[in-house]
């Protein structure tokens, strides 16, 4: 195994034993979520995670060593540095990253790479990357990397304020299932459905845990996107989320705001036109995909 990889170990021994495991992700701990809130909601997906019988696995770069099972000492300290000042990890960033020894919080991407590395097939996060609105080349890593590493990723879909539909097409062509695990369309992060269609819905982790299995079998190089819409009692009404989002992007626009500000402003803005509904809606989705990861994970350890 690579020498630049550390695998605590307490993931080492269940993964040793064939004890499921779940990924998680820490970007959302540096960019996604402000603190305090970024490091009480980590912890509580790890807690979700436990309580359902399963190993949660945070993974980040540290001083250049990329570490699966962060301790919560690494995730205070991650969710404590100042904004912007630790890099943001996908598949580009890691060799630069590990080269000059750096911190460095995982997105999707970098984390679906790191789970493969380390055998981790379950992987829990809140929403992945897309295509940006009125920017269709601006295209995360993350779809690509669906496309080319075999991991399950459990989310509430993409970010909200990218083009879901477009999304969905590059999606297809990376050849990417999209399941729905209660749901038939696709959730639309805040809110709990996009109405836009899914390639299957299913309504039990052990579902899921066929359709990786199966995967597995036929030696898949993709990924699999198994999205989860948020719980009913946190859930923002979709009109609402909406006005919200695209009153933002509309803010961002004329104020110049561009490049990699957008987003974190944008988020922002949705927290404080929401009443903070928006930021209670995130926490509340990562937790339980941290959750529903577990019992996926758990199935699939019968496999
Ligand atoms: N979704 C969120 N908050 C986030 C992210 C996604 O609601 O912070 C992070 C994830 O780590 C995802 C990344 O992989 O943003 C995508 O960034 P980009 O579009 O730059 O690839
Ligand atoms: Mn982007």
């Amino acid at each position: 195994m690579s020498v630049d990889l550390r695998i605590s170990s307490e993931v080492a021994a269940a993964l040793e034993a064939n004890q499921p495991v779940v990924a998680l992700e820490s970007t959302v701990i540096t960019h996604g979520l402000a603190y305090p809130g970024n490091v009480e909601t980590a912890l509580a997906m790890e807690a979700a995670i436990r309580d359902n019988h399963a190993i949660p696995a945070t993974i980040a770069v540290l001083q250049g060593q990329i570490t699966v099972g962060l301790t919560q000492d690494e995730i205070t300290y991650l969710g404590t540095r100042p904004p912007n000042s630790v890099r943001k990890c996908s598949r580009r960033d890691l060799p630069i990253a590990v080269g000059l020894g750096e911190d460095a919080a995982t997105t999707v991407a970098g984390t679906m790479i790191v789970a493969a590395m380390a055998g981790i097939p379950v992987f829990a996060t809140g929403g992945i990357g897309g295509v940006h609105r009125g920017q269709p080349f601006d295209v995360s890593a993350d779809l690509m990397e669906l496309g080319r590493t075999p991991v399950a990723v459990v989310c509430s879909g993409a970010k909200s304020i990218l083009d879901l539909p477009l999304t969905l097409e590059v999606l297809e062509t990376q050849g990417v299932p999209i399941i729905g695990l209660g749901t038939s369309t696709l959730p639309a992060f805040y809110s709990r459905s996009s109405g836009l269609p899914l390639d299957a819905c299913i309504e039990t982790p052990q579902e899921a845990a066929r359709i990786i299995a199966a995967a597995h079998r036929l030696q898949a190089s993709h990924g699999i996107l198994i999205t989860v819409p948020v719980p009913h009692e946190d859930a923002l009404a979709e009109a609402v989320a909406e006005q919200a989002i695209e009153q933002a992007t509309a803010e961002a626009a004329e104020r110049h705001i561009h490049g990699k500000d957008v987003t974190p402003f944008v988020l922002g803005r949705v927290v404080e036109l929401t009443d903070g509904e928006s930021k209670r809606a995130n926490m509340a989705l990562l937790v339980n995909n941290a959750r529903v990861a577990a019992a996926i994970a758990a199935e699939l350890t019968k496999f």
